[in-house]
């Protein structure tokens, strides 16, 4: 069954110019992209967004980190859209990720990893009606 998946280009990648390289690769594998736009998050949006971190170490510095600059965010739909784009997204730490990998290739650090990707299609539904209403 055809699943959406919600994903970002988050603010380190925007800000070196690389949302196209990204796009390609993703629209290389075969993901069709159905929504996309442009958006900053106001804090209390991160804090939602990422509100299943509230409370751990890296929590201030994601928030920081997502509010620093611009997103791109985009919806993507395929069979199991979900687990091939985590697939494709490779590990959070970047210095774990296999090659080939959007984290190998872009990510600067395990806070500065260039993309996000939605982990269950409960967290899909979610991410998609708070970013694109
Ligand atoms: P994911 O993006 O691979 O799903 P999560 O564990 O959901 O990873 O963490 C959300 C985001 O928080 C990560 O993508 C990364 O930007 C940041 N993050 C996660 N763990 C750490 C950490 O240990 N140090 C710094 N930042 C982290
Ligand atoms: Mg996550």
């Amino acid at each position: 069954m055809k699943e959406k998946t919600l994903g970002l280009i988050k603010p380190d990648a925007v800000k070196r110019g690389i949302i196209g390289e990204i796009l390609a690769v993703i629209e290389s594998e075969r993901f069709e992209i159905v929504g996309l736009k442009m958006m900053r998050f106001e804090r209390t949006e991160a804090e939602a967004f990422y509100a299943e971190h509230q409370g751990k170490p890296f929590f201030e510095e994601l928030i920081d980190y997502m509010t620093s600059g611009k997103v791109v965010a985009f919806v993507l739909e395929r069979e199991n859209a979900i687990t091939r784009y985590r697939d494709l997204m490779g590990t959070t730490d970047p210095m774990q990720a296999q090659e080939g990998t959007l984290r190998k290739l872009f990510a600067l650090s395990k806070n500065e990893n260039s993309v996000h990707g939605s982990d269950s299609s409960a967290a899909s539904d979610r991410e998609i009606a708070l970013i694109f209403g």
